[in-house]
């Protein structure tokens, strides 16, 4: 059976593919599947972002080769990205108890 690292990596591609299949390219996230991704997988984060143009600043960087599209890849950057600002944040809270 898979391990659980394993099981993660799928699930992030069946979200990824679950999202990407609502606009006619199956296996890309368009500005509109970014946004629905982010309001409905990371509500929260969204949800913080007062000013509604961060997630166009955001999918602008992402799209690194600037299709207007973010492919597996760029996704993926967007998941690395915010595993490691939560990482840091997690270090930040466990540094401040200690004190
Ligand atoms: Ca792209």
């Amino acid at each position: 059976s898979p391990t659980e690292t394993q099981r993660c990596i799928e699930f992030l591609i069946t979200v990824f593919q679950k999202q990407g299949g609502k606009e006619s390219y199956s296996y890309t996230l368009s500005k509109t599947e970014f946004q629905n991704f982010m309001n409905t997988e990371l509500g929260a984060f969204a949800k913080n972002q007062k000013d509604p143009s961060v997630l166009d600043r955001m999918m602008k960087k992402l799209d690194l080769n600037s299709d207007e599209q973010l492919d597996f890849q760029e996704f993926l950057n967007l998941i690395g990205g915010m595993a490691v600002t939560w990482h840091e944040s997690f270090l930040e809270v466990a540094h401040s108890h200690k004190q």
